[in-house]
């Protein structure tokens, strides 16, 4: 039986990623952190209870950021492959914690590394690293392709530009099987809260159902290529059963806006926008209304402002992948358009805003988070 260790494994991917290779008969370990709270929600389907034996499944405490930890799960584990997809991956959030982004993105990558060489697993252990189309920021070229110069415009590209180098360097150094998926937005149901898309089809929902007012978002004109997660770590695992290691960019190769993805995810809602003024002035208004997807929203209601507190101090206002290496090599291709992870998005963020709203009919008010 092959094992495997994600790092990030409580994340959107680590989740699919953990449930896709049990499917395929592996034994997976994950690592998660330590919190005040549980924070194991994607993962706790595919939980196994540790008294029972014969465990496929098996959780263990750690932290990219704690070098002695690594060395110990990984020489406990002996994994044929290890996916490194923890980081602190939220843009934005990195400007606000540039060193502590460095610290997890950069350098964690060189810890598990220097793990596996340490343990003289180099020959035994293959090694995905979780590369980024960030990595392209203010873009050199359109569409972006594996031979595209980088540019990185964040404290998270920058630092995911150093795991993407170390990757590159320890493959033609040590002759490790060490590869670099550079991976273009994907999402799901699972995706975090904060980020643009999962915002959206969440804030509209709990808008339809009448549990928040407004969505307020930053910069709407940037374009970005959607894929769905669970397309994208099917490819991850396929880049480690090759017979070299190589990057690969994965990506739909269709770009649209995010303002594109606020009208279609009413629109699943039965909700027609129509955007109104310019820049930190623009609104999107309530056009007209279709089924009873949407009791709480009349039209004419506003419900869509800008708040530059969402603008970004240095923007990526342009992403577009070129699959065609993945294609070519891998017969990879994405199965999920971007409308329909769309409606799948909006379809369960419907179904947990019902429920909060029947809860609050009955007397049970549950505070629902917004950032
Ligand atoms: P998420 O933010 O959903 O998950 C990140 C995971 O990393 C979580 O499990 C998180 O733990 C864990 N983590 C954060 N900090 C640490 C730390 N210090 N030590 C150990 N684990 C840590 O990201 P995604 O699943 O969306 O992305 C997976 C990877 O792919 C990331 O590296 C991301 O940068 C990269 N990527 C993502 C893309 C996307 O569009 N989704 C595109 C390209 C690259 P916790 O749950 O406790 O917070
Ligand atoms: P990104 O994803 O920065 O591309 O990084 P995000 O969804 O955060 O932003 C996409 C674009 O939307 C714009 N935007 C907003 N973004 C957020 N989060 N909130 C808003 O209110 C908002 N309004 C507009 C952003 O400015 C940006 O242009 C994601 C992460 O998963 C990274 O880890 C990963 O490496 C890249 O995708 C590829």
């Amino acid at each position: 039986m092959k094992k495997a260790l994600i790092t990030g494994v409580t994340g959107q991917d680590g989740s699919y990623l953990a449930e896709f290779l049990l499917d395929k008969g592996y034994e997976v370990h994950g690592i998660k952190r330590r919190a005040s709270l549980f924070n194991t929600q994607r993962v706790d389907h595919i939980y196994e209870d540790p008294h029972v034996d014969n465990q496929h499944f098996i959780l263990h405490y750690g932290d990219l950021t704690d070098t002695s930890n690594l060395v110990r799960i990984i020489q406990q584990i002996q994994p044929d492959e290890i996916y490194n997809l923890g980081a602190q991956s939220h843009v934005a959030v990195s400007f606000e914690a540039p060193e502590y982004t460095a610290d997890v993105d950069a350098m964690g990558t060189l810890r598990i590394l220097e793990a596996i060489r340490i343990l003289g697993l180099e020959k035994k252990t293959r090694f995905y690293q979780a590369s980024t189309s960030e990595l392209y920021g203010l873009v050199q070229e359109t569409p972006q392709k594996e031979t595209t110069p980088f540019y990185p415009r964040s404290p998270y590209a920058v630092a995911k530009m150093y795991a993407y180098w170390i990757t590159v360097n320890y493959r033609e150094a040590y002759g490790m099987y060490a590869c670099n998926g550079i991976l273009f937005n994907h999402e799901s149901p699972r995706r975090g809260e904060t980020f643009v898309t999962r915002k959206i089809t969440r804030g509209l929902a709990n808008i339809a159902q009448g549990l928040e007012a407004c969505l307020y978002m930053g910069n709407m004109d940037a374009l970005r290529d959607w894929g769905h997660a669970k397309d994208y770590v099917r490819m991850q695992w396929m880049m480690l059963q090759q017979d070299q290691p190589e990057d690969f960019v994965i990506a739909t190769g269709v770009q649209y806006s995010v303002r594109e993805f606020i009208s279609w995810s009413a629109k699943e809602l039965g909700v027609s926008l129509r955007f109104e003024g310019e820049g930190v002035e623009e609104v999107a208004i309530v056009a007209s209304i279709e089924g009873d997807n949407a009791p709480a929203l009349a039209v004419g209601d506003v419900v869509v402002r800008v708040d530059p507190r969402y603008f970004r101090p240095a923007e990526v206002e342009t992403l577009l992948g070129d699959p065609a290496k993945a294609k070519e090599r891998l017969g990879w291709v994405p199965e999920i358009t971007t409308q329909q992870m769309c409606a799948e998005m909006v379809a369960e963020d419907l179904k947990a805003a019902k429920r909060h709203a029947l809860l609050k009919q009955h007397g049970f008010e549950v505070p629902v988070s917004v950032e």
